[in-house]
C-alpha cells in the first residue's frame, strides 16, 4: 500500500520544511493545491491544536467529497491518504504569549514581515534581554486512512532579537534569536531549523504515531490471518 500524505497548508514556507522533514520514500506529500483541494476553514480555534484539527477536517471533509464524486485529481489506487495540518506560531512572553494563535494574521495577513517585526520590536524597546523569550510552537494535526484524528505539539525556544538577521526559513525567523548557535533561525540551514524546530519536533512525532499505527493494523490482520488458519 503507497502512503499518500496530502497537508492542509497553503503557506510555502510551511510546505517547503514539511517536504524536508519527511524523508520516507514510500510516502508521497502533496500540498492541498497539488492534490487540487481548495479550503479556507474558519480558524475560530482557541488553541494551536484545536485549529490544526479545524484545518485539517476541512481537507479530509473535501478529499471524501471528491472521492465520491470521482473527481479527485490524483490515483488512489492502493493508496491510503493521510491528511495532515500544522497551525503554528511565535508566543512572547513579554507580550503575554501574542501573536500566538494569531501570528500569521497580527497587523494584518498580507503585512510584510519585515514590518510586522519592527511593530513588535518597538513594542518590546524596553523590554530587557533577559526577559525576552520566546518559542514557536506548532500543532501539527492528522486525519488517519481510518478516519481518527490525531494532534502532537512541538515547540522551539529562543529570544527576541533587536534587529532583523537572515535570509532563510520564511515568517517570523529573522529576529527569532537562538543564544545555542548565535544566530537567529533565518540564520542557520534549512537543514538545521528542521532538526531543532517546534515543526520538525511535532511532525517527527506524528510520524512516530502514523507508523505505530500502520504497525498496529498490520498486527491486526495477521491476528485475523492466524485466526483463520485455525478454522
Ligand atoms: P496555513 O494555515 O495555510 O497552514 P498560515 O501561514 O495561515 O498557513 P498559521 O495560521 O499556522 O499558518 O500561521 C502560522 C504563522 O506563524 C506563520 O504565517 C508565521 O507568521 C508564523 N510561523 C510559524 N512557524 C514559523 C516558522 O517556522 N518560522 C517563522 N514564522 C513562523
Amino acid at each position: 500500500m503507497k502512503q499518500l500524505i496530502i497537508f492542509a497548508t497553503g503557506n510555502k514556507g510551511k510546505i517547503r520544511e514539511i517536504r524536508d522533514i519527511i524523508t520516507d520514500p514510500n510516502t508521497e506529500v502533496l500540498s492541498m493545491r497539488e492534490a487540487g483541494v481548495s479550503a479556507d476553514p474558519d480558524e475560530n480555534g482557541t488553541s494551536f491544536e484545536e485549529n490544526a484539527l479545524i484545518k485539517a477536517r476541512a481537507v479530509y471533509d473535501v478529499i471524501r467529497q471528491k472521492k465520491e464524486a470521482g473527481t479527485l485529481c490524483f490515483d488512489t489506487t492502493d493508496t491510503q491518504i493521510t491528511v495532515m495540518s500544522d497551525d503554528s506560531g511565535l508566543v512572547i512572553d513579554a507580550l503575554g504569549g501574542e501573536p500566538g494563535i494569531y501570528s500569521a494574521r497580527y497587523l494584518g495577513y498580507d503585512t510584510d514581515y519585515n514590518y510586522k517585526m519592527e511593530q513588535i520590536m518597538k513594542r518590546m524597546e524596553n523590554v530587557p534581554d533577559k526577559e525576552r523569550t520566546a518559542r514557536f510552537v506548532a500543532a501539527v494535526g492528522a486525519i488517519f486512512p481510518d478516519g481518527s484524528e490525531h494532534v502532537v505539539l512541538g515547540a522551539m525556544e529562543g529570544v527576541i532579537a533587536r534587529g532583523i538577521y537572515g535570509q532563510n526559513g520564511f515568517g517570523y525567523d529573522p529576529f527569532f534569536y537562538l543564544p545555542e548557535y548565535g544566530k537567529t533561525s533565518a540564520e542557520i540551514t534549512e537543514e538545521e531549523k528542521n532538526a531543532i524546530s517546534h515543526r520538525g519536533k511535532a511532525l517527527r512525532a506524528m510520524l512516530a504515531q502514523f507508523e505505530a499505527w500502520q504497525r498496529s493494523g498490520e498486527a491486526a490482520q495477521e491476528t485475523d490471518a492466524a485466526c483463520g488458519d485455525h478454522k
